[in-house]
């Protein structure tokens, strides 16, 4: 199997980690889909990374989908739950988690347009979002180990992608001040060695 990505995609991130969490063996293929010479457009008409090819060729994207494919090749430890209403609820953290990631990616394009096109309004309404989906996490995680049963699953790695991203791009934002219920959770899944491994390169 092939993941096609971007060293410093926090969905690629995510993938890389359920990958290394249930140690499948895995070609990882550095494309970044703002290079002019990218392949990504060929595999997903969207121009996103991260992708998988399958060994069967099939492909899919975007990062839920690649979490829910590798979810069907049966290796441990399962990260969404056998049940179909426990699964739609770690879905739910995982949604919120990527939405603040998606804020998070939306503010630092939006910083880095040239002056006179860059909406400082706009950058603001996406950080409010980063900070109304923290306070949401925060109140759901509520001192608890994980978000969703007692094991890690998917959703808690999402959020703990989206932290990481926080810290790797809007450092100023400190959220560890503004969401402090959030910070054990963090600094325990920045330790595996799943975390470790998928650091992004700075820049
Ligand atoms: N919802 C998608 C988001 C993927 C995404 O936005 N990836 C970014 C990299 S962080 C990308 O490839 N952007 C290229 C573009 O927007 O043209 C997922 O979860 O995979």
């Amino acid at each position: 199997m092939k993941l096609l990505a971007s060293l410093t995609s926090p969905y690629t991130r995510k993938i890389r980690i359920v990958l290394a969490e249930k140690a499948l063996p895995f070609e990882l293929v550095v494309d970044s889909p703002w290079e002019a010479n990218t392949r990504i457009p060929e595999l997903n008409p969207l121009g996103k990374v991260p992708v998988l090819i399958a060994d069967s060729g099939e492909t899919f994207y975007d990062s839920p989908v690649i979490a829910g494919y590798l979810e069907t090749l049966g290796a441990a430890p399962a990260l969404l739950p056998a049940d179909a209403l426990d699964a739609v609820r770690v879905r739910q953290t995982e949604a919120l988690a990527d939405g603040v990631t998606d804020a998070a990616v939306t503010a630092l394009l939006e910083s880095r347009r040239p002056e006179g096109e860059r909406s400082a309004r706009e950058i603001a309404r996406q950080k409010e979002k980063i900070d109304r989906g923290l306070a949401e996490l925060e109140r759901r995680l509520d001192d608890r180990h994980w978000f969703n049963g007692g094991a890690m699953q998917l959703g808690d790695i999402a959020a703990a992608v989206a932290l990481a991203y926080l810290d790797l791009r809007f450092p100023d934002l400190d959220w560890r001040a503004r969401h402090p219920g959030l910070v054990p959770f963090a600094d325990r899944l920045f330790e595996r060695e799943s975390f470790k491994g998928t650091q992004p390169p700075a820049g």
